[in-house]
């Protein structure tokens, strides 16, 4: 059965003068940009929970999302979401998809059910990206909707609670093995607190990083090490939530001896929610050497919650692909649009209008980023700001060679210090013409 039959067979590029909505104005994946292609640069990917499994509601009004893969039965409706899921991907191009456990199957009325129905569906899965050659960027698991992680998962104050988390990430790296998963991801949904009046903040912490040990062992137990990632957000659903941004979460990962298996997915709308830029987060991130891969979407400067609506934003696209650049790449991780249509896009058609404005804004921000980096735009300018350490006393810090004395010494021979303007205005300005 075809599930979207307004569609072409492909949406391919046709450029900004096309007037054909299911067409890519921007994204070319086969055109080659220092190097590689669009594809092989953007890595995208697609996320099944609000591709799929959204249904437009909110805490105001019931679901409105027209959707044609309702089936019988929940079984029945979760295998023609397989269906539906792999049709989007071949007609995007997408190389790449990620899905939380109870996505993509229904959770039943025991944990043996809901893991025997994972089983159904993954073989589904299975036999369509082999057909497809598409593959798996990332699962995890969801371990923050049910109401038995009221008080989180891992940091749970429950044992019970715990045992029962580690049930489903065992499922969850058996999964990534038997679909080849090149990832795994941990979004810490309730992993915080409501109040420290009740909370042992160190001891939740310990426990969690024990989690995380016992899942690194097990994936290498089992044969299968995808590359771990972490994802910080700082509140929403908890008041506070540990992985409060990139800096929080490495000094986290450091602390308890998990750099080595565990790098960052950094998202948008978590960014701007921690009081950060994109660009910000994922500088913070190859400052340690841990970018893992992106969460695509934006937030809304008028609304202080996480709205993961589509990117359009081509100024930020510019900078976060800027930084994959000097990144050297982001694989194997990608960008995975973690993006959800607005409540009054509730068509089905949507889905698609909505991944290619997203697909577009990321292609933009490629060509733009791709242009600085050959102009050297922000090198030059980084350059030129810091050229003081090159030479002389500069040199000598750089070096190692400065000692505190040698320092107030050099301070009180060498008079008042000129200092520069950083001309940051014409520095935006010059920047406006890339993006244009
Ligand atoms: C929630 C969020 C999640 C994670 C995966 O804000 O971003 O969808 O990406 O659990
Ligand atoms: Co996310």
């Amino acid at each position: 059965m075809v599930y979207f039959n307004e569609v072409p067979e492909k949406v391919v590029y046709e450029g900004t003068t096309t007037k054909n909505p299911y067409a890519f104005r921007h994204y070319n994946p086969e055109e080659v940009i220092l190097g590689k292609t669009m594809k092989e640069h953007l890595r995208f990917a697609l996320a099944y929970w609000h591709t799929m499994t959204q249904d437009g509601s909110d805490p105001f009004g019931s679901p409105v999302n027209q959707r044609n893969w309702w089936g019988e039965n929940e079984m029945e409706t979760a295998k023609n979401r397989v269906e539906a899921f792999f049709e989007i991907l071949q007609k995007l191009d997408v190389e790449y998809f990620c899905f939380h456990d109870i996505d993509i199957a229904p959770t039943g009325d025991s944990l043996e059910e809901f893991l025997a129905n994972l089983d159904v569906i993954t073989d589904l899965i299975k036999e369509k990206m082999d057909q497809t050659g598409i593959k798996l960027l990332w699962n995890t698991a969801n371990m923050f909707s049910h109401p038995r992680y009221v008080n989180g998962a891992a940091t749970s104050n429950n044992a019970e609670v715990y045992a029962y988390a580690a049930a489903q990430v065992k499922k969850g790296l058996e999964i990534s093995k038997k679909l080849n998963g090149a990832n795994y991801v941990f979004w810490g949904g309730r992993e915080g607190y409501e109040s420290l009046l009740n909370t042992n903040m160190g001891f939740e912490q310990d426990n969690i990083a024990r989690f995380f040990h016992l899942a690194v062992d097990y994936a290498k137990k089992i044969n299968h090490q995808p590359q771990f990632l972490l994802e910080p957000k700082p509140k929403e659903p908890m008041t506070h939530q540990y992985d409060f941004d990139a800096a929080t979460t490495m000094a986290f990962l450091q602390k308890y001896d998990l750099t080595e298996n565990f790098k960052l997915n950094l998202e948008a709308n978590h960014a701007t929610l921690a009081g950060h830029t994109f660009q910000h987060e994922i500088n913070t991130a190859r400052n340690y050497n841990a970018l893992g891969s992106l969460d695509a979407n934006q937030g809304d400067p008028l609304i202080g919650w996480d709205i993961d609506e589509f990117p359009s934003n081509i100024y930020d696209t510019t900078l976060a692909m800027y930084e994959v650049l000097e990144n050297g790449g982001i694989q194997p991780g990608g960008i995975n649009f973690d993006s959800k249509v607005r409540r009054t896009s509730f068509e089905q058609g949507d889905l698609l209008l909505a991944h290619i404005v997203g697909m577009d804004t990321f292609a933009r921000g490629l060509r733009a980023a791709a242009k600085l980096k050959e102009d050297r735009f922000f090198d030059d300018l980084k350059e030129k700001r810091y050229a003081s350490y090159t030479t002389g006393i500069g040199q000598e810090i750089v070096d190692g060679k400065a000692d505190l004395e040698s320092l107030a010494d050099y301070a009180l021979t060498h008079g008042e210090i000129k200092t520069e303007s950083n001309h940051l205005e014409y520095v935006k300005s010059l920047l406006n013409d890339y993006l244009v």
